[in-house]
């Protein structure tokens, strides 16, 4: 058995029960024997098993107060995974679903991802099952502060940096600051994505999804093409969905899906972002409101089916798993060329097997959707330097940054003979780094 397989088979075995988990692992694991072969003593320092290790796991009661006065008790977490090239970043996530194996699907990914910013961030993930759906702001409120109460003594400006993900959005942010600087009695940058009167850095909210169409740009451009006339199609209407539609549309695309967890809207004129926007950053709506604003428009309920509309591009940008073999077999069936996730994980580990047999170019999450934490990284780099930088230049790094990424995930894949595979070149040019690193530290 190889190093890389008994690392995956030990994984499994001491973490019963955590299907994400372990599907993320098999997806890095399994592409990173080529590095592990060339450098044998990274067996020898145990390496890939303290990689795959969280040097920290912390999980503690939430509880809070709803507006009847009946008190709650929700689950929190923090996953700090890995230090070894800055200190811990990543976000926090409220959504019902949270458990403790997504928490650190997504952390792991994370170290990586963190790792092809180029910029230094360590991985980290956190969150909650709370649901802040149908919750007034006082509730939200309530539920953040708490949090907060218990979280603030893990993190610090230099220790651990939390920012948004599913559910965690300007609002929330906003809430756990101001707990923490109660607390605490300092005005750092401990979070990002905070508000732009508060120290928070403008392109912040834009960045995932402007750096998802900015990636994918790259590689249209590599292939002597690009957005213009594009038929896309994005799954979610949370953050990164909208700011990837927002993005796409000013290439050139046409955007003609968007979904929300209840059913997705299909507009052959092309989505109104402006009614999109105003239905779910204005009034927190539903997805299906569209299509009683927009003529011409249809609601579907459901999700999957979205999948089932013809499409150039396909941009991923809700939740885990959200694409199976089925609808990849469907998407490549009806021609489409790329896929660019935006999410975490929406492909299960079939549907990109599907994808990269059938010559779609497939662009993974820790690659695509990297735009958020890098430039989360550069509201540090604001906070800490007490600087303030324009929109222009913070989304000129972005894209520039986004750039690199895919110039380098292309090379490490070519390098290691696997061209075109940026699943391999994603994990194989984020793991050098980390693994640099952890080598320098010693055994820690
Ligand atoms: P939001 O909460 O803003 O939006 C999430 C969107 O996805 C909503 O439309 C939501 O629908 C939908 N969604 C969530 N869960 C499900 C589900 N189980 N089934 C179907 N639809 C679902 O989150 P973000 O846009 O911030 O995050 C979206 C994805 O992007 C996540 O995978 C996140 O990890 C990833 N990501 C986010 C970054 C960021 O900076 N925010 C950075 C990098 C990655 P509904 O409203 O009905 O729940
Ligand atoms: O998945 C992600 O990269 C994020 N949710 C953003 C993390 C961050 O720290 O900005």
């Amino acid at each position: 058995m190889s190093y890389v397989e008994k690392v995956l088979k030990n994984l499994k075995k001491q973490n019963p029960g955590e299907p994400e988990f372990h599907q993320a692992a098999t997806e890095i694991l399994t592409t990173l024997a080529p590095v592990v072969d060339k450098h044998p003593e990274y067996e020898k320092a145990a390496l890939l098993e303290r990689f795959v290790e969280p040097e920290r796991v912390i999980m503690f009661r939430v509880p809070w107060t709803d507006d009847k006065g009946k008190v709650h008790v929700n689950k929190g977490y923090r996953v700090q995974f890995n230090s070894a090239i800055g200190p811990y970043k990543g976000g926090l996530r409220f959504h019902p679903s949270v458990n403790l194996s997504i928490i650190k699907f997504l952390g792991l990914e994370q170290i990586l991802k963190n790792s092809l910013t180029g910029l230094p961030i360590g991985g980290g993930k956190g969150g909650s099952d709370f649901d802040p759906k149908g919750k007034s702001d006082r509730e939200v409120m309530a539920f953040c502060q708490s949090f907060m109460t218990e979280l603030y003594r893990h993190i610090g400006a230099d220790t651990d940096v939390p920012a948004g993900d599913i559910g965690v959005g300007g609002r929330e942010i906003g809430y756990l600051f101001g707990q923490y600087k109660r607390i605490r009695d300092e005005h750092v940058g401990v979070l990002t994505g905070r508000g732009l009167s508060y120290g928070g850095s403008l392109v912040r909210t834009e960045a995932t999804g402007y750096g998802l169409v900015y990636i994918t740009e790259e590689a249209l451009k590599q292939r002597g093409d690009s957005f213009k006339g594009k038929t896309v199609v994005i799954s979610g209407s949370g953050n990164v969905a909208i700011y990837a539609c927002e993005k796409a549309q000013s290439l050139g695309a046409k955007v003609v899906a968007m979904y929300d967890s209840n059913g997705y809207v299909y507009d052959p004129a092309g989505i109104n972002l402006a009614v999109v926007k105003d239905i779910k950053e204005v009034r927190r709506g539903r997805i299906k409101e569209y299509a009683e604003k927009v003529s011409g428009a249809t609601y579907t309920e459901g999700c999957k089916g979205i999948w089932t509309i013809p499409c150039d591009i396909a941009l991923p940008c809700a939740t885990q798993n959200e694409i199976d073999a089925a609808s990849a077999e469907i998407l490549v069936k009806n021609g489409v060329k790329y896929v660019a996730e935006g999410a975490n994980m929406p492909s299960t580990l079939q549907a990109i097997e599907v994808f990269q047999k059938s010559g779609v170019v497939f662009l993974p999450a820790k690659a695509a959707n990297a735009g958020g934490v890098a430039t989360s990284a550069l509201e540090m780099a604001q906070s800490s330097g007490r600087m303030f930088w324009s929109f222009k230049e913070v989304d000129a790094k972005l894209k520039d940054i986004m750039v690199n990424i895919y110039h380098n995930i292309d090379k490490a894949a070519k390098d290691y003979g696997y061209e075109g595979n940026y699943v391999m070149g994603a994990n194989i040019a984020g793991f050098v780094k980390v693994a640099e690193a952890m080598m320098a530290h010693g055994i820690v």
